[in-house]
């Protein structure tokens, strides 16, 4: 059977990309159609996504992609838009970095308790969940004026095809879904006065999504019917499904604007030390779990980039290759990092209030945020498979930090595992192989890791010795 070739939208936090996977027997090839920056706006109001700017890059790449056999879209997770009654989209959707969930949590937890919340829905603490997003919007008049809430990715389908749903897996970081039933959870968004009715139903990957409109062929040049197909729209939920692991003791960081640090398990972890520790039960493909922390990552390096007026990254990253290592280290979950702006300042604070040396040069603020990533890379890894009792002996990095080697070594050498970076595009890809599965192009979740493993370009990287001064750098993290 000949290859077939699937349009992979594919919107992360820094940049936007529609990609191009040609999938067949034994074949796996992506290539590039387009990409364009995402630039958050600050407006009067607060920090606001361009969406139309990036609807915009999405129609501009379906051009360039050319003639496919379906399209699939995956973003990052937990914003949105409203629409009114017309399906007219009511203003621009919120950032999750705007300041307006500042001590909303605090509020939800006087109603239910942040145990309960936990117990229920297993989602981290995160200031920007949904639900928080939404406590917060409760007295605008936008959200008065909605008659539909529609996920970032579900938004741009609905633009795409005139057709309305809920992924599942992007969903699952609302917090208002239940990782048992795999359904919304009634009880929490009935006692937080949140209105599920505003989602349309709920559909999973592999689902269709509609054909693309008549206007979208004629501007895009393609000739219909073109499906959309419903993939882990949750960005983190495509990449997490292309990880090329070949066995099941596996762990894997997925790297990009954020570090997503964790497991696949097949069923959530719920108890109170996970809640304490702060992991995560978002849902995967099929009936999986990804169980995993939020740590800042490749974010506080592109902050200081910004700052720094954009010097040449891969010559940084070999300066700070040279700098001694663990001097200094942050804590690099703390969303006190959450916020754009001054970022190396931030850190030197950091660095300066726990008593350590401050990064005197942007080469060792640099390695201080690489130093710090892979800290954090290691305690997630560790914990995780204490707290899931599901032991791995190799790491799988994927995302656009695969493309940082010193990340990848200093996460080896910290984590005292080997770890196999790749691929780079690993939620385009995701996103490519549920729609090529979808269409009987390729078999299941394993033989899609299988695929992934044979035709990607991956680099091992060992450890290097000395854990011991990861172990005294986490111990004086923590203050011991
Ligand atoms: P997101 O999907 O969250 O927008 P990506 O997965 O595209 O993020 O990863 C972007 C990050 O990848 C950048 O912040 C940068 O740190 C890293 N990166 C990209 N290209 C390179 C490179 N040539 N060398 C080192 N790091 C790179
Ligand atoms: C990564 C990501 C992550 C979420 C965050 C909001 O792009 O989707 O999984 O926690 O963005």
């Amino acid at each position: 059977t000949a290859a077939k070739s699937y349009a992979a939208v594919d919107l992360g936090a820094s940049s936007g990309r529609v990609m191009v996977g040609r999938v067949g027997p034994g074949t796996l090839e992506l290539t590039e159609a387009h990409r364009f920056p995402n630039r958050p706006v600050r407006v009067p109001e607060g920090l606001r996504w361009d969406i139309l700017a990036l609807y915009g890059g999405v129609l501009d790449g379906l051009r360039a992609a050319g003639q496919v056999d379906s399209v699939g879209i995956d973003s990052w997770a937990v914003d949105y838009g409203l629409l009114d009654a017309d399906g007219a989209l009511l203003g621009n959707p919120v950032h999750y970095r705007d300041t307006r969930t500042e001590g909303v949590a605090e509020k939800v937890w006087a109603t239910v308790p942040a145990a309960d919340l936990y117990a229920a829905t297993g989602l981290q603490y995160a200031p920007f969940n949904t639900l928080y997003q939404l406590v917060a919007a409760r007295a605008t008049s936008q959200l008065a004026d909605a008659e539909c809430l529609l996920l970032i990715p579900d938004l741009l389908t609905y633009w795409l095809t005139g057709e309305r749903g809920t992924e599942l897996t992007n969903a699952s970081t609302t917090q208002l879904v239940d990782p048992r039933t795999r359904d919304w959870s009634y009880d929490i968004a009935a006692r937080l006065g949140v209105d599920l009715d505003l989602f349309p139903p709920l559909r999973r990957p592999g689902d269709p999504a509609g054909l693309l409109r008549g206007p979208v062929l004629e501007e895009t040049g393609l000739t219909g019917p073109v499906p959309v197909t419903t993939v882990g729209s949750h960005d983190t939920a495509s990449a997490v499904a292309a990880v090329p692991a070949t066995g099941e003791r596996f762990a894997y960081i997925c790297t990009g604007t954020w570090s997503l640090a964790g497991l696949e398990l097949d069923a959530p972890v719920l108890g109170e030390a996970s809640r304490a520790a702060n992991f995560t039960n978002e849902l995967g493909l099929d009936n999986t779990v990804r169980y995993l922390r939020n740590i800042m990552g490749l974010w506080l390096l592109q902050e200081c980039l910004r700052e720094w007026g954009g010097p040449d990254l891969p010559a940084l990253l070999r300066e700070a290759a040279g700098v001694a290592p663990l001097r200094s280290v942050v804590d690099a979950g703390d969303a006190a990092f959450l916020a754009p702006g001054r970022m190396p300042a931030r850190i030197a604070e950091a660095c300066r209030a726990s008593g350590q040396p401050v990064p005197g040069s942007r080469a060792e603020t640099t390695r201080c945020i690489l130093d710090s990533l892979a800290l954090a890379h290691r305690r997630a890894v560790r914990e995780a498979q204490e707290l899931a009792d599901h032991p791995v002996d190799v790491v799988h990095i994927v995302g656009g930090g695969t493309r940082n080697e010193l990340l990848c070594q200093l996460t080896a050498d910290a984590c005292g595992l080997p770890v196999v970076a790749g691929p780079a595009e690993a939620a385009a890809l995701g996103n490519v192989l549920v729609q090529a599965r979808a269409q009987g192009a390729v078999g299941d979740r394993a033989a899609m890791r299988r695929l992934l493993a044979a035709t990607q370009p991956l680099r091992r990287y060992e450890p290097r010795g000395d854990s011991a001064a990861w172990q005294a750098a986490e111990a004086r993290l923590a203050g011991r």
